[in-house]
């Protein structure tokens, strides 16, 4: 299902890019909820960890590996957080599936 992430991946909408590769696109969030805060996101059109299937395997962990690498990148040498909200009551608003990569903050536990 097309969504404002695949206008992104298209370069229809600018974002600001720091991460491409033939199955993964990173980018920083539009509104950042902590000092760096980078979605990362399978090209594929994935709507939600509710849809994923076995042949998604390789690129979610691509995109695990790649929010590791980008965390390195950003210096974030304490910690980060990596969170994937799904559905409504997970607080998902975008419809592709992705990572919000979180740091350069101290963060609390339990969220919201
Ligand atoms: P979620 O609630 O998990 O679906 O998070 C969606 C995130 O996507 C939210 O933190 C804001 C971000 N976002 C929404 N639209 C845009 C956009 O057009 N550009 C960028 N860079 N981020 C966006």
């Amino acid at each position: 299902m097309p969504s404002i992430f695949s206008k992104i991946i298209a370069r229809e909408i600018p974002a600001d890019i720091v991460y491409e590769d033939d199955d993964c696109l990173a980018f920083r969030d539009i509104a950042p909820k902590a000092p760096a805060h980078i979605l990362v996101i399978p090209k594929r059109e994935i709507v939600s960890l509710a849809d994923l299937t076995d042949e998604d395997e390789a690129v979610m962990g691509r995109c695990v590996v790649v929010a590791s690498k980008i965390a390195a990148q950003e210096g974030l040498a304490d910690g980060y957080r990596l969170v994937v909200n799904c559905g409504d009551d997970g607080g998902q608003e975008v419809p592709h599936i992705h990572f919000h990569l979180l740091g350069g903050r101290k963060m609390t536990w339990p969220p919201g």
